[in-house]
């Protein structure tokens, strides 16, 4: 029955092709028809069952600066990313005229290419080294904190190059930027459906935006593919013959280029930002399923079709350069885009759209697959959409599969954000809606870029963290200038700044607000994610050829910088603690830093069995740094004198490195200290904005409180989580998503302490559940099951072979693995039984 009346249907709609789309719908209308919807939203998804509309049009053309919201409500709490690391998009599932946001990560202004070249551009750095036995003399003369050192700091830590775009003529330090938009008119009026759902269905790396029209089934899928290099868009409809799509693209507005038609069948847009003439091409092609295809005034026009397939190329010229010459304005141009995105269109062209498919969801599940979590058997179940599950949790019901949903939601997000060949996450991964953004949507090192990578490790995914580790890699050379610059022409090694950019920025800001500009200990952090990605995967060409000289550098500027005082000891001064508080004769989080990568350097070498004499170097400062210090309410100090105040409520918690992410302080092994951290935590509070609360959680989690994490988890995603998932700073900033991913492990599972630390932070509320394929230090793979509050069966895979060192509560075992073996470990009675499986 139902044939007969879909074949009525579709003669009737074939003769009404040429009608307007919108008139020719209303007249399909009359013929209703039931359709049974695919049901996307089944297993991990997030969802919604209203469309968005267009309101947010166009609206990236307004800078918003810093300010804490985003213009575009729709763009930024109501959309779906998708990227394949480089390339990405955000899926608006508006009905009559979809909307797809375009981004490629290397369309950056700014960089040696900006008027003034290459000369100009890097000349940021100051001569603050000039001034550096001033202000250490007036910590002397002063017996600490002083105005004399202050001033001398801000008037020389800082460097000559601007934040604000308006702030200098040529604005050198560039932002990330939009690469337009998309805007695909279908005919159909809002009003006329039925059963809507926008779908990011997390299995299978799709969006989906479907909904019932006249009795047709629509879908629009949406993908981002790695393998292929190339972005889908896929409209299809149950009835053959209803598509009638116009197709246009709308650029970035601080752009000269112009669209064109590409064969008979496409588009391309060749264009240049006006800041840097940074070239980029745009190119999308239509393959439609009978009806015919056009392209007129520079739209694609599909006119009758079934289903339709939109191709999309997108690419920049930009090449990562690891050794700029600092005279070359064209330093980091050196990709031919008109040709990339030709040879991508025309691979996946001819691969077709099933095999492209295919191609993505293998790549996609080879990493998403690796790691499942579920708690209390939370059953999968998706019945709801996910803002009104959210708002039921922000109302207090308890839901394990949001909890659920929004852990792998990091892992996602890391696949789509950061892939092998290309650079790292940025501030908003790799989603921007504006043509700049809050802080540049740049890469933000005094947290941020490193919460960023805080799951990729343990979460399975260490092969989404090498982009990181190439990003640092473009940062030694111009950072040694920096290092010199700063701290005097002897200083060895390497280190960045506050705020980097893709054109090897590692200059402090012109600021002279010196509590965030100052952040010379910026590049030993990054260094210590170097360190973990070797000490997880235990790849040690990778630590001989790559990792190590990373690692050595920044370990030999974090000895440089400090202060040798006249008593033997060493201190970071000046230095200040983010982003608050006076300029310091040594601030605890700086020595936090120095001790990690100073611990991590002293390892490599050891197993590389290199720099036995640095080695003995290092180890002497650490000895003779300044030791952490407990305040008179009990806090761990912030900085060098105790003038911690207890109602501070300040975001950054960073003198708490050693607790979390370092290893220095740890309820194990030292007690005071992790009381001490309590204490500044529970002054601190337990709201904050979006990443703050995500990194807070990591911290509750170290200290072994689970129920406290588990209130800080629920706090992120009731207070700083957007419906989309997005976390939300606000503005939108990715760090929280990833933070909150990284939490949630370090609850279940740590590793950082010499052995893995089963359930460390189990809250009261997940009081049965199994994770499986969890990673740890020394190259295992960990699955967990527990009951009733109490771990009941672990099982071990060893990659690499070696001693493996297992805590549950206060029981140990240790025991020999052979690389490639897994073991089962049995938890009776406080005591365990290991099987080899
Ligand atoms: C740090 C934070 C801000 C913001 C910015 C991008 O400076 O203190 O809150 O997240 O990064």
């Amino acid at each position: 029955m139902r044939r007969v009346v879909v074949a009525i249907g579709c003669i009737f709609w074939l003769s009404c092709v040429y009608i307007r789309a919108e008139e020719c719908y209303a007249e399909q209308t009359s013929v209703a028809i039931a359709c049974d919807m695919v049901d996307y939203t089944k297993g991990l998804s997030v969802w919604f069952d209203t469309p968005n509309d267009l309101s947010g049009k166009e609206i990236w053309t307004v800078s918003n600066g810093n300010s804490g919201s985003n213009p575009d409500f729709a763009w930024e709490q109501r959309s779906f990313p998708i990227g394949n690391g480089s390339f990405g998009g955000n899926i608006l599932g508006s009905v009559k005229t979809e909307r797809i946001t375009l981004n490629e990560k290397s369309l950056w202004k700014g960089g040696p290419s900006v008027s003034g070249g290459a000369r100009y551009y890097w000349d940021a750095n100051k001569e603050g080294y000039k001034v550096l036995d001033q202000i250490r003399h007036s910590f002397i003369q002063f017996s600490g904190i002083n105005s004399v050192a202050t001033e001398l700091t801000r008037n020389n830590f800082n460097g000559k190059c601007g934040y604000e775009p308006d702030s200098e003529e040529s604005f050198r330090f560039g932002s990330f930027t939009t690469m337009g938009e998309f805007h695909i008119d279908t005919g159909i009026a809002e009003s006329e459906i039925s059963d809507y759902r926008r779908i990011l269905s997390l299995d299978s790396a799709l969006v989906v935006v479907q909904f019932n029209a006249g009795g047709d089934c629509f879908y629009r899928k949406f993908f981002s593919s790695y393998p292929d290099s190339i972005m889908i868009y896929r409209f299809e409809c149950t009835r053959p013959g209803r598509q009638i799509l116009t197709f246009r693209y709308v650029a970035n507005p601080q752009a000269s280029g112009s669209v064109e038609a590409d064969g008979t069948t496409g588009i391309v847009y060749n264009g240049r930002l006006d800041s840097n003439g940074m070239q980029f091409v745009i190119r999308v092609r239509a393959v439609a399923e009978s009806g015919t295809v056009t392209v007129e005034n520079g739209a694609i026009k599909v006119i009758g079709a079934d289903n339709v397939t939109f191709y999309v190329a997108g690419d920049t010229d930009y090449k990562m350069n690891y050794n700029p010459d600092f005279n070359d304005d064209r330093a980091y141009v050196g990709v031919d885009p008109v040709m990339t995105t030709q040879n991508n269109l025309d691979f996946a062209l001819a691969k077709g759209y099933d095999a492209v498919y295919n191609a993505h969801r293998a790549d996609y599940s080879a990493l998403f697959d690796r790691v499942k979590i579920d708690l209390n058997e939370s059953k999968l179940v998706s019945d709801i959409p996910t803002d009104m599950r959210l708002s039921n949790y922000r109302n207090g019901i308890s839901d394990h599969y949001l909890e659920e949903l929004y852990f792998q939601f990091g892992r996602y997000l890391l696949i789509a954000s950061s892939r092998a060949g290309n650079l790292p996450a940025n501030l908003q991964g790799l989603w921007h809606n504006n043509v700049e953004g809050p802080w540049r949507v740049d890469y933000h090192n005094n947290i941020n870029l490193q919460m960023n990578y805080w799951p990729a490790c343990p979460a399975n995914l260490s092969e989404c963290q090498t982009p990181l580790i190439e990003y640092i890699r473009t940062l030694v050379k111009p950072g040694e200038r920096t290092a010199k610059a700063y701290y005097g022409p002897d200083t060895r090694g390497w280190t960045t700044s506050v705020s980097s950019n893709i054109f090897g920025f590692t200059s402090p800001l012109s600021s002279r607000d010196m509590s965030w500009n100052f952040s010379f200990v910026a590049g030993p952090w990054l260094a210590t994610h170097v360190w973990e990605y070797y000490d997880y995967t235990r790849d040690e060409d990778f630590l001989r050829t790559t990792g190590y000289e990373l690692i050595k550098g920044s370990a030999e500027f974090a000895v440089d910088h400090l202060w040798h005082k006249p008593d033997g000891s060493y201190a970071a001064a000046p230095s200040t603690s983010p982003e608050h508080g006076p300029v310091d004769q040594g601030a605890t989080f700086a020595h936090a830093v120095v001790r990690e990568i100073l611990l991590d350097a002293i390892e490599a070498s050891k197993i590389l069995d290199v720099d036995a004499s640095e080695r003995e170097e290092w180890q002497e400062v650490l000895n003779k740094l300044m030791p952490y210090e407990i305040g008179r309410y009990g806090q761990l100090m912030e900085w060098s004198a105790d003038i911690d105040d207890p109602k501070d409520k300040h975001r950054h918690v960073n003198h708490l490195f050693g607790l979390h992410p370092g290893r220095t302080i740890s309820p194990i092994t030292t007690p005071e200290l992790s009381t001490a951290s309590r204490i500044v935590l529970e002054k601190r509070g337990d709201g904050a904005t979006g990443w703050s609360m995500g990194w807070k959680l990591n911290q509750w989690a170290r200290l072994h409180d689970g129920n406290h994490a588990y209130l800080l988890f629920q706090n992120l995603l009731k207070n700083g989580t957007a419906d989309n998932l997005w976390d939300m700073h606000p503005p939108f900033q990715i760090d929280g998503n990833f933070g909150g991913t990284a939490g949630i492990i370090e609850m279940l599972m740590q590793s950082h302490m010499g052995f893995i630390h089963l359930l460390p932070a189990l809250p009261d509320k997940w009081a049965s559940g199994d994770v499986i394929g969890l990673c740890a230090r020394g190259n295992f793979e960990v699955d967990i099951h527990w009951e009733k509050g109490e771990l009941v069966k672990a099982v071990i895979r060893s990659g690499s072979g070696g001693m493996c060192s297992i805590r549950y509560k206060d029981s140990m075992v240790n025991f020999d693995t052979k690389a490639g073996k897994s073991y089962s470990l049995i938890y009776d009675n406080s005591l365990f039984r290991i099987l080899e499986n």
